[in-house]
């Protein structure tokens, strides 16, 4: 594949995407990125807790894919009117983009089509998709395609599409015209998503690995530190945390993800916490083809027992 500037095939994809689900969809290019703070963020426990997430692979993505040349990122919002953790009284919150189907696997199958039709239109074209696992910057891609900034909660912000998407990334070996990469940030002097951290695990546009809930209630079955252990009983967030989400000013409209995509509400977000289910085969049911069956059922046990009171004696 030559690298001509190709803007046709560049409206086509987006267009497609766009079809797909996608709300907004930006492109840029796979030049590696600067060292910034990676270090000290690998350093502070981001090595520890996510070996997979090393430095020098994680600054250049054309390591996951020879001859990358841009990347298509797509913001795909999950939002849904319905999904308000802890919205029943006596059940336990658990974070909104594990209501539905698991994501990795919609938003994968969808790039995958793309990637074959625009393969078949284009001989030669090669290319990877990327959702969430590879150790890829998604979030600095995002920002490169244009999309939006990194809060002051790190997470992207598209702009008055909020923070509730995921990011998808489809690498390409052809060079396409590039959208403008956005400059600095528009959370002005607002600190909502710090002050309501229940964890103190965010400072500035930087977040501490180490203290946040969801590392230990969905990514690792650590034993988590007293303060957090303390705040996972609180505030009940039994499964990943949208607190300093819900506070961001720029999610008060949110773009509402497919209704029809996400179905309903599970006993999981209805139950008094009493109620729900506790064996394998309920586990596994209830969380299949979920964002949640990547939660080992013997992980979800040890949440239980973490957020609930201890029985009276
Ligand atoms: C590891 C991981 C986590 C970890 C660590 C998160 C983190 N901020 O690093 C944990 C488990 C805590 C986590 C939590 C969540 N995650 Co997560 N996660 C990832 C993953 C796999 C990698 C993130 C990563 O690259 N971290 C590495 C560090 C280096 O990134 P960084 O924070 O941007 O670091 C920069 C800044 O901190 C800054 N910095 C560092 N130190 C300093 C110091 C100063 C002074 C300054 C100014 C800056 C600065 O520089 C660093 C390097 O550029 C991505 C998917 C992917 N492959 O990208 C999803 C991803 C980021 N997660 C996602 C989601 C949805 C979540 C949760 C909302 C889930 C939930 N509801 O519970 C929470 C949100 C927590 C939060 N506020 O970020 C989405 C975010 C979508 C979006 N709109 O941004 C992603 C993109 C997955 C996806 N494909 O959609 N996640
Ligand atoms: S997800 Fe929760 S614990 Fe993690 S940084 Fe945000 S508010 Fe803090
Ligand atoms: S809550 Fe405020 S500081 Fe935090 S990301 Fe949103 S706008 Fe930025």
């Amino acid at each position: 594949m030559d690298g001509a500037v190709d803007a046709g095939l560049k409206d086509w994809l987006k267009a497609e995407a766009e079809a797909l689900g996608f709300a907004h969809v930006g492109f840029a290019g796979c030049e590696p990125f600067k060292d910034g703070h990676l270090q000290e963020w690998l350093e502070g426990g981001g090595r520890e807790l996510f070996p997979y997430l090393a430095a020098p692979e994680l600054l250049d993505p054309a390591r996951l894919l020879a001859g990358a040349e841009t990347a298509l990122v797509g913001f795909f919002p999950y939002a849904r009117p319905d999904a308000v953790p802890g919205m029943v009284p006596g059940s336990l919150k658990l974070s909104r983009y594990v209501w539905g189907p698991d994501y990795h696997m919609v938003m994968k199958a969808r790039l995958q089509r793309l990637l074959a039709s625009a393969k078949s239109h284009r001989p030669g074209l090669e290319g990877r998709v990327c959702v969430d696992t590879a150790p890829l910057l998604e979030r600095q891609l995002a920002v490169r395609a244009g999309l939006g900034w990194q809060g002051r909660h790190t997470l992207l912000i598209a702009g008055k599409g909020g923070s509730w998407g995921f990011i998808g990334v489809l690498l390409l070996n052809v060079r396409l015209p590039l959208d403008k990469p956005f400059q600095g940030h528009r959370c002005g002097s607002c600190r909502a998503c710090l002050d309501a951290c229940p964890t103190g695990a965010l400072s500035p546009f930087r977040l501490d690995p180490a203290l946040c809930l969801t590392t230990y209630n969905l990514e690792t079955e650590r034993e988590p530190p007293g303060n957090v252990l303390e705040a996972m009983r609180e505030t009940t967030w039994i499964a990943g945390c949208d607190r300093c989400q819900e506070v961001c000013p720029w999610n008060r409209t949110p773009l509402w993800g497919d209704a029809k995509l996400w179905g309903g509400a599970s006993p999981l977000h209805t139950l008094p916490a009493e109620e729900l289910p506790r064996g394998t085969a309920q586990w596994k049911k209830l969380t299949r083809r979920t964002a949640l069956r990547r939660v080992r059922h013997r992980h979800w046990i040890a949440n239980l027992g973490r957020v609930l009171p201890e029985p009276e004696k």
